[in-house]
């Protein structure tokens, strides 16, 4: 049987549908054992509520590896998303390089930025730590907004494929091995993923939806992962995911005032559907 186990860090915004309170029951919904790290915990998530609580977690990480060390506990994969902080980056490092097998993947959603514009709290000594974590990622899944902080180009709203592949080449050299590089629309009404490979572009296009949801880069990420290491490919993974998130955001858009985040969860069936 193909049962792997996970370690995603991210943190818990404990309402709001982001980060560890999606990726979880995405990938146990994928099959796959999950353990979490959360990387801290707030009230909710910092995209429209204001006066949420943030406890950064930071300094439980060391005590947390050496525990597993001890056990001699090891991960078919991590999957970093939100981080508490700057100095948070380098304990995560740590922890992929003592709990990973040979095989071990290494999925990097450099979750900081969207619309042009980074989250509340982080600044360029963060973007410049997510770099060097970056660096160090089989998969870096980033939207276009982080792309550009993450290789210090100009965010544009109209662009190119010029424009895209200069992205993907400098995020290449930052010494990533592939990127998925989500929300690239060349035509109006469209959208869709660019799956980078080994220097190898392809495309996976699909309808842009008129309405758009807070969460949508967590569950994509999740999905991907999670379609990844079920064993499919990269391709395959990405359109699973698009798919997946679209139906997320199709429900969403049927609902009053739910404005917070995408009702991911009557969308699971949908997901399994896509997963055989
Ligand atoms: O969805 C990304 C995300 C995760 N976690 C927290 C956030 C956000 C985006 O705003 O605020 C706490």
């Amino acid at each position: 049987m193909n049962y792997k186990r996970i370690l995603t860090i991210q943190d818990i915004s404990c309402v709001g549908q982001c980060s560890l309170t999606v990726a979880l029951p995405i990938l146990s919904a994928c099959g796959i054992e999950t353990g979490v790290l959360p990387s801290a915990v707030l009230s909710t998530h910092t995209a429209g509520f204001s006066d949420f609580t943030f406890r950064d977690l930071t300094e439980d990480m060391p005590g947390i590896l050496e525990h597993w060390n001890k056990e001699g506990i090891q991960f078919d994969a991590l999957y970093t998303g939100y981080l508490g902080s700057q100095k948070q980056i380098s304990y995560v490092l740590d922890i992929y390089e003592n709990t990973k097998k040979s095989t071990s993947l290494f999925f990097v959603d450099p979750a900081m930025a969207d619309n042009g514009k980074l989250y509340p709290g982080f600044d360029t000594d963060y973007v410049n730590a997510m770099k060097a974590l970056s660096a160090k990622a089989d998969y870096l899944i980033p939207n276009i907004t982080e792309a550009c902080f993450l290789t210090d180009m100009e965010y544009r709203m109209e662009y190119d494929r010029a424009y895209i592949d200069t992205l993907l080449e400098k995020l290449s050299g930052l010494g990533c091995k592939n990127v998925i590089l989500t929300g690239v629309s060349y035509q109006e009404g469209e959208t869709g993923v660019v799956v980078y490979e080994k220097g190898n572009y392809s495309y996976y296009a699909h309808q842009m939806l008129p309405n758009s949801c807070h969460g949508t880069g967590d569950i994509y990420a999740s999905a991907f992962v999670g379609a990844m290491v079920r064993g499919k490919t990269a391709f395959d993974s990405a359109k699973i995911a698009a798919e997946y998130t679209m139906e997320c955001i199709r429900v969403t858009a049927q609902l009053d005032n739910h404005w917070y985040g995408a009702a991911f969860e009557p969308a699971i069936p949908k997901l399994l559907e896509l997963l055989k």
